[in-house]
């Protein structure tokens, strides 16, 4: 299938990350992979786009209470000094607890079924080492340790494949925290002796994976994760034994050592530009992955589709995690989110499945675009009320402009204006979550993609869109709790005289309000410029978060090309992070 790819993001962007350096490490190398190397596997990802991921161990009874304490952040990281704290020894007595009667595999991959998922990815061993599965290599496991004595994964496994979903499993390769040997494990073995990597990865890891690949039948995925510090001939030895096991089966990207077979991209993070190659980003239904007994920060459904989309139409895959508790049940809150998205899903399957990514490259004001062949779908979050949706770009011949509603489609009219399309809308989106508008084309899709100022929305253009000189574009990333990774693309290390410019398209002329995103510390003076035209300054405070500022008004004398450039006056430049430029016309 060929895509549109337009640009690659982790190319253009230097990681400059404060003090986020040993999470990239942590998480190995990430180099884009071209679906041509592994087509056949590659399957997977071309016609699923979403799938369902499952944290789920021991850490699930705790829920990130510890002797009454709640710590906040990701639950399956509870042992760790971050967090609790929790000593090997008393951790493991948790086994003796674990009794999950209300885990339902059927019920989980019908969930999934419903929510539009194509297959599921459950953490068969995370960091904690306990095996959520009947292993023979380590006694550590759920039917040996625990009263319940259940290997679910057996379970899942067969519920996924009467419904018709792809299967597949979560292995932390290279952390185990209760093994000897195992990264971050104990150093000396029951004995007292000295235990190495190697001893672990001979005794435990290998085997387990090997159990992995030959005890649950065909297998799409396993999802090696952080593979930190790890020697490649290990990470070389996992992937033989899945290649020879299971030769269909997809290595996720965090196997390290470029031997995965697609890119995983920092948790929680759905990228602004498209991206090359087979790739997916991985999200949680609330903030932690495991269950957490306080998070209630749900996703709702509108946001689940937004990120899903968004993941699509730069070329991606999504996969969205649940985290069922101790008992083994998935939170109410999360399934409701899941079903609503999945039903709009089933609605308009042809936006999310099979398709290509944007040929914009980037979102839209209201929305986003999806590709099959000649036909656009575009997406509307927000559905504008001047009853006109404006297209920047497209120059491609328009057959017909179908809006969804109902099961039935109504043909929109549309007429063309300095390279913009304007569609002609009726006052209410049809559908409440995002109405879907079909774009029948003359032929393959062709976009001019610069960014088009939209005159009723409004458009916003991340810094990462800009061109800095005396500035730069880093990577920004931050955690809000512990675990839960926000990601940005500011433009800083601003020096004297720096600026960054975006090309803007702006289809009608006058006023515009002038508004700045950043961060930084306190006073800081900015300038906006419309090169060869108006330049306008201001002064606004700055904090440690991001925050959007006005700055003035700006004029556009006609429609048109326009360069935009942004710069850092007076204050605490070094300090400056922008990371975005917003440009809304003055209402009359
Ligand atoms: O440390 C893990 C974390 O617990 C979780 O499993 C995520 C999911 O992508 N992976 C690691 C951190 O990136």
């Amino acid at each position: 299938m060929m895509r549109a790819w337009t640009a690659c993001l982790t190319g253009l962007l230097m990681a400059a990350e404060c003090g986020a350096e040993s999470m990239d490490d942590l998480w190995g190398e990430s180099t884009v992979k071209l679906r041509a190397e592994n087509a056949e596997r590659g399957e997977l990802f071309d016609e699923g786009n979403y799938a369902m991921f499952i944290h789920w161990g021991l850490y699930s009874l705790l829920g990130n209470k510890v002797d009454g304490k709640t710590y906040y952040g990701i639950g399956e990281w509870i042992m760790d000094p971050k967090m609790a704290g929790i000593p090997v020894d008393e951790y493991k007595q948790l086994a003796k607890r674990f009794n999950p009667t209300e885990f339902d595999a059927k019920a989980i991959a019908k969930l999934a079924k419903d929510a539009g998922m194509k297959y599921i990815v459950i953490t068969a061993k995370h960091h904690d080492g306990f095996a959520m599965y009947d292993s023979k290599a380590c006694d550590f496991n759920i039917t040996e340790a625990t009263p319940w004595k259940v290997d679910p994964m057996k379970d899942l496994a067969a519920a996924c494949r009467e419904v018709g979903l792809g299967f597949g499993f979560y292995y932390s390769h290279s952390q185990d925290w209760t093994f000897p040997g195992g990264r971050k494990g104990p150093v000396v073995d029951e004995n007292g002796e000295p235990a190495s990597f190697d001893d672990y990865f001979t005794k435990k890891c290998l085997p387990q994976v090997k159990e992995l690949c030959t005890e649950y039948g065909p297998i799409e995925l396993i999802w090696f994760d952080t593979p930190g510090g790890m020697e490649k001939k290990y990470v070389q030895q996992l992937v033989d034994v899945v290649r020879e096991h299971q030769p269909r089966a997809l290595v996720s990207g965090r196997a390290g050592h470029n031997l995965g077979d697609y890119q995983t991209l920092g948790d929680m993070e759905v990228p602004h530009h498209n991206v090359e190659g087979m790739w997916e980003s991985v999200d949680t239904t609330n903030d932690s992955w495991a269950y957490a007994w306080y998070d209630e920060n749900w996703k709702s459904p509108a946001k689940i589709l937004h990120r899903l989309i968004s993941c699509v139409a730069r070329g991606g895959t999504y996969m969205l995690n649940i985290g069922p508790d101790g008992q083994g049940a998935v939170p109410e809150r999360a399934t409701q989110s899941l079903r609503a998205a999945g039903e709009w899903i089933r609605r308009y399957p042809q936006v999310v499945y099979a398709t290509d990514a944007s040929p914009w490259g980037h979102a839209l004001p209201w929305g986003d675009v999806t590709v099959k062949g000649d036909r656009l779908y575009l997406s509307v979050f927000d559905w504008p009320l001047s009853g006109k949706l404006h297209l920047p770009g497209l120059k491609t011949g328009i057959k017909s402009a179908l809006l969804h509603d109902d099961g039935k489609t109504v043909e929109l009219t549309h007429e063309s204006s300095a390279g913009w399309t304007t569609f002609g809308l009726p006052p209410r989106p049809p559908e409440g979550l995002a109405s879907v508008i079909e774009l029948r084309l003359d032929g393959p899709p062709q976009v001019d993609s610069t960014f088009g100022i939209d005159p009723d929305l409004g458009t916003e253009i991340l810094a990462e869109f800009s061109t800095p000189t005396e500035a730069t574009i880093v990577k920004d990333r931050w955690m809000e709790k512990f675990g839960e990774w926000v990601c940005e693309y500011p433009v800083t290390e601003w020096k004297a005289g720096g600026k960054t410019v975006w090309e803007v398209d702006v289809l009608e002329p006058g006023d515009y309000l002038a508004s700045l995103s950043y961060a930084g510390e306190g006073r800081l003076v900015w300038g906006v410029e419309v090169l060869g035209g108006e330049k306008i300054q201001n002064q606004q405070n700055a904090s440690h978060n991001y925050q959007e500022f006005p700055i003035g008004w700006i004029h556009f004398p006609k429609p048109g090309n326009y360069k935009v450039a942004v710069s850092c006056l007076e204050g605490n430049i070094e300090s400056a992070k922008l990371r975005s430029l917003r440009l809304k016309a003055v209402e009359p």
